[in-house]
């Protein structure tokens, strides 16, 4: 069983894969600054002697390093991050620091404690508006904010040290939902914010009309693939989109919570958003090929257990 260092792991997905790790039977340090993660998040993981949370700024100039050095991690799996690209807009000094420096520390630590594997949560937004569905990792990388700028960039730093025998993967994460997704802002996850007002009884608005399409991945499918990436023998370095494959519009979405809230008003429809795509949806098969990874939540399954558990 490995020891594996987890970043981010209050967060909402970083919680998740705590959990999974700790269920496979690894022993697992979580690290968090709290800035969008949880304590509470982390309640049941907080129960269990093979977990240890630590907080800290991933930034910082010897955080990592220190951490690395006392628990000597056999992976590290970096979910620490800026998680918002409207943040990122605002503060794109913040987001240098978050989304790069704090990666530059992590490949430093791994290289000076021999950590043998990192795995990154990287972003469909390294892939920009493209209309060239669905989106390959070979598809061409045009991000259009410096959140998905900074997760290229970030990915390129840590897929250099595959060179000097660190296994790197990088995950580029569609649209995840689940439980413990934050709603607060308007440009949250939409499937949060649904989420959200359903259960207050309130109506959803819908930007354009509601034929634009996601590929929506359950966060139990994503925790999966990262405790796969980092504790499974015999896997390379690459990137790979952390997709389904298959695309689901709003209207569909808006249907199954209708079906769980009979009740409820009536979406309202508004003009669609400025920037707003059209459709999105990833290709599947290398993460399959690469890593033996197929996301196995169907869309309708995965809401139906975030309306039960909130
Ligand atoms: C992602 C980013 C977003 C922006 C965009 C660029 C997240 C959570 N969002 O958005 O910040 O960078 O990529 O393409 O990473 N919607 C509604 N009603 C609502 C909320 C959303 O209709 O209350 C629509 C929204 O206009 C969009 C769709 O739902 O058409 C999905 O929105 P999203 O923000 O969950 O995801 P996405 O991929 O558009």
């Amino acid at each position: 069983m490995g020891r594996i260092l987890v970043t981010g792991a209050a967060g909402f997905i970083g919680s998740h894969t705590t959990e999974r790790l700790l269920a496979d039977g690894h022993t697992v340090l979580g690290v968090d600054n709290f800035r969008s993660g949880h304590r509470h998040n982390l309640t049941a993981a907080l129960r269990q002697s093979a977990f240890r949370l630590v907080e800290a700024d991933v930034a910082a100039a010897d955080a990592v390093d220190r951490l690395a050095a006392g628990f000597q991690p056999d992976a590290i799996i970096h979910l620490a991050a800026l998680v918002s690209v409207q943040e990122s807009i605002r503060d794109p000094e913040l987001n240098h620091r978050l989304n790069v420096t704090a990666t530059e520390r992590v490949a430093a630590a791994a290289l000076a404690h021999g950590v043998r594997r990192i795995v990154f949560a990287s972003s469909a937004a390294i892939y920009g508006d493209t209309t060239d569905l669905p989106i390959r990792e070979e598809t061409e990388k045009a991000p259009i904010s410096p959140y998905g700028a900074a997760k290229l960039h970030a990915e390129g730093l840590l897929l250099g040290l595959a060179a000097q025998g660190v296994t790197v993967r990088c995950h580029r994460y569609f649209n995840v939902f689940g439980p413990r997704q934050d709603p607060a802002s308007p440009y949250s996850g939409v499937i949060s914010i649904f989420d959200r007002r359903y259960r207050e009884g309130r109506g959803v608005t819908i930007y354009g009309d509601g034929r634009q399409t996601r590929d929506f991945i359950s966060v139990h499918d994503v925790a999966r693939a990262n405790a796969i990436a980092a504790t499974q023998p015999g896997i390379g370095s690459g990137a790979a989109n952390i997709c389904t494959g298959r695309a689901t519009s709003l209207l569909e979405i808006v249907g199954i919570f209708a079906r769980h809230y009979p009740q409820a008003p009536a979406p309202r429809f508004e003009p669609g958003r400025p920037g707003d795509i059209i459709h999105s949806r990833g290709r599947a098969e290398r993460a399959e090929a690469e890593l033996g990874f197929t996301a196995q939540v169907p869309v309708a399954e995965g809401l139906a257990e975030l309306i039960r558990v909130g």
